[in-house]
């Protein structure tokens, strides 16, 4: 700890805390807009300036370092007017459309003008550049009128995903994000993640907005409209309401979905659990008879985008599972049309997702088992938090209500899906108990649990040993496949997650600003909640669901069987 002074205070810190740390630790906010702790330290937008005895010039607080000693004012006149002016020269060239954006209330920008009483948005009014609205790619949109240049969004696709699809193009006062040879998003290798999106302070990237053909299919008399929610939704979708991070709001959120009209309301986690039964069955298949290993996971289609568009060679090792959103949709659409009479065409299936990949696979090919695409459209969790706003619901006074049946009950192994290393664990509780036989009493998986980006683990299952990994963000799976390409690891099953920490932290989560990313463990709380709701399910293996066996029964015959194939297992192409 070293001696510091802020505001006349005298206070400690960490050494080698940065003056904004130092100030957080102290209960003083210093406001920020580009810096992204360890992914965006770059000291250049000016808004967290402060002045530091002895000092000429205003001190950039995100990135400078502490000493002994040090005399710091954050909320002097000239620190004021230095952020205000910085403010007024971005709101220069920023399309101020404020009413009809769809940041507007999250919006970081706005958040800091009120601050600063910036009180003349055209104040230094001038000459401008008009950009294309780039709406090309299935799952967002890019306003670069909007685009305050921080480059929060580059170094979400560079430094945690090392895709780097979009950069700084051009210079100085032209300036402006894109990507190479000025291509549109819908022309180069994205992979829809939406990490993009969610570190955005303001309104330049969105998801596109596809709640207007939910509300045209809930309002078509001739639909059934089903929803699903996936895992990790219930345990973000509360920060949409500012209830605390990491709180389990799945009955509220059923009640909700249930006033907005929606016919049935279904849990993907069961699906979660035909995920299991199925992946299982087919990680047991591939050891037995020779692989090819490692299996890769294939839940995640931010993923499955990147081994199809980078890594087409392994395409042999990702399992051929398709999702558990997609497996859902397959279900309802065979399965249950049939038990309800319904004809699959007249079922409108919609995922509440944390993901904005899952609006492109729900595109997908080879994904339609009753003839017609398994899902309808995938909403992310920021879409539903706009219906219910919309529908008028009072969300935080809403009761806990219960899931519709036959979809309603999930085992835990469904709930732990939404956190990286939860799909491991659930396939790991199922293969053990299906190598051994009969039921086995052990089913934590904890090694494979937290929110680092590199898991390994080795067990023995039933006198196999197997060799383990769980990894997510894409630059973390880049490592992974270059150890097995190498020769340096080899695994026998590896889970991928596209997002860093897995669903929980998709790009389709509520928007948690700056101010709250770099100094909340945002990952580690969701994903408690899930864990959390694991432990306290009755069942907690897959291979244990009433309902899961049911539809094998009836249905699908047993795991990895022709019509299992048929209805939930998918293929995947260059
Ligand atoms: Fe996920 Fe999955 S866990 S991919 O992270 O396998 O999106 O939450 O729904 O499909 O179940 C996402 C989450 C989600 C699927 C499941």
């Amino acid at each position: 700890e070293i001696m510091i002074t802020i505001n006349g205070k005298v206070c400690t810190a960490p050494e080698g805390s940065t003056i904004l740390e130092a100030a957080r630790i102290n209960n003083i906010e210093i406001p920020t807009l580009c810096f992204l702790k360890e992914i965006n330290e770059i000291g250049a937008c000016r808004m967290c300036v402060v002045e530091v005895k002895g000092m000429k010039n205003l001190i950039t607080a995100c990135v400078y370092p502490i000493r002994e000693g040090m005399e710091i004012t954050t909320n002097s006149k000239k620190v004021f007017k230095s952020r205000k002016i910085n403010l007024e020269l971005i709101l220069s060239t920023h399309e101020r459309k404020c009413l009809s954006c769809i940041r507007s209330g999250n919006c970081e920008l706005q958040m800091l003008c009120k601050e600063f009483s910036v009180d003349d948005e055209d104040y230094y009014n001038g000459e401008n550049l008009q950009y294309d609205f780039d709406d090309t790619s299935v799952h967002m949109y890019r306003n670069d009128n909007k685009c305050i240049l921080c480059k929060r969004c580059v170094a979400a696709c560079s430094v945690w995903q090392d895709i780097g699809v979009v950069g700084p193009n051009d210079r100085g006062f032209k300036t402006h994000i894109g990507s190479a040879y000025e291509k549109s998003l819908g022309e180069v290798a994205c992979i829809s993640c939406g990490q993009c999106i969610v570190v955005c302070p303001t309104g330049a990237i969105a998801e596109k907005d596809q709640t207007k053909e939910v509300w045209a299919a809930l309002d078509d008399p001739t639909k059934h409209v089903i929803v699903q929610t996936a895992p990790s939704t219930r345990v973000t979708l509360g920060e949409a309401f500012n209830i605390p991070i990491g709180t389990n709001v799945e009955g509220k959120m059923v009640a909700a979905l249930r006033r907005i009209g929606f016919d049935k309301v279904f849990d993907t986690n069961v699906a979660a659990d035909f995920t299991i039964m199925e992946e299982a069955n087919e990680f047991i298949e591939r050891v037995q008879n020779n692989g090819p290993l490692p299996m890769f996971t294939s839940c995640s289609p931010g993923w499955i985008k990147y081994c199809e568009s980078y890594h087409p060679e392994l395409i042999p090792n990702l399992s051929s599972c398709k999702s558990p959103q997609q497996m859902f949709g397959a279900l309802a659409k065979t399965w249950y049309a049939e038990k309800m009479g319904i004809h699959p065409k007249d079922i409108f299936v919609v995922g509440v997702m944390p993901c904005t990949a899952k609006k492109f696979e729900v595109t997908r090919e080879d994904e339609a088992a009753a003839g017609y695409s398994d899902c309808d459209v995938a909403l992310t969790t920021r879409e539903v938090a706009r219906m219910i706003e919309k529908a008028g619901i009072r969300f935080n006074d809403l009761p806990d209500e219960q899931f519709d049946n036959p979809f309603g009950e999930a085992t835990g192994a469904g709930y732990i899906f939404g956190a990286t290393g939860g799909v491991m664990e659930a396939a790991l509780r199922t293969a053990s108990e299906t190598l051994a036989g009969h039921p086995i009493d052990s089913i934590d998986f904890k090694e494979v649990r937290g929110m680092e980006g590199i898991k390994e683990a080795s067990y023995e299952i039933n006198g196999t040993k197997v060799k383990v990994a769980a990894v997510s963000g894409i630059a973390n799976a880049k490592k992974i496949i270059e150890k097995i390409q190498s020769g340096e690891e080899f695994y026998h099953f590896v889970e991928v997650m596209g997002c860093p920490g897995g669903c929980i932290n998709g790009g389709g989560q509520p928007v948690q600003p700056a101010s709250v990313r770099n100094f909340v463990d945002l990952k580690t709380k969701r994903a408690a909640a899930l864990y959390e709701a694991d432990k306290n399910r009755g069942l907690r293996k897959s291979n244990d669901s009433p309902i899961v066996k049911l539809v094998y029964k009836e249905f699908l015959g047993k795991p990895g069987s022709e019509k299992a194939h048929s209805v939930l297992h998918t293929s995947f192409t260059k």
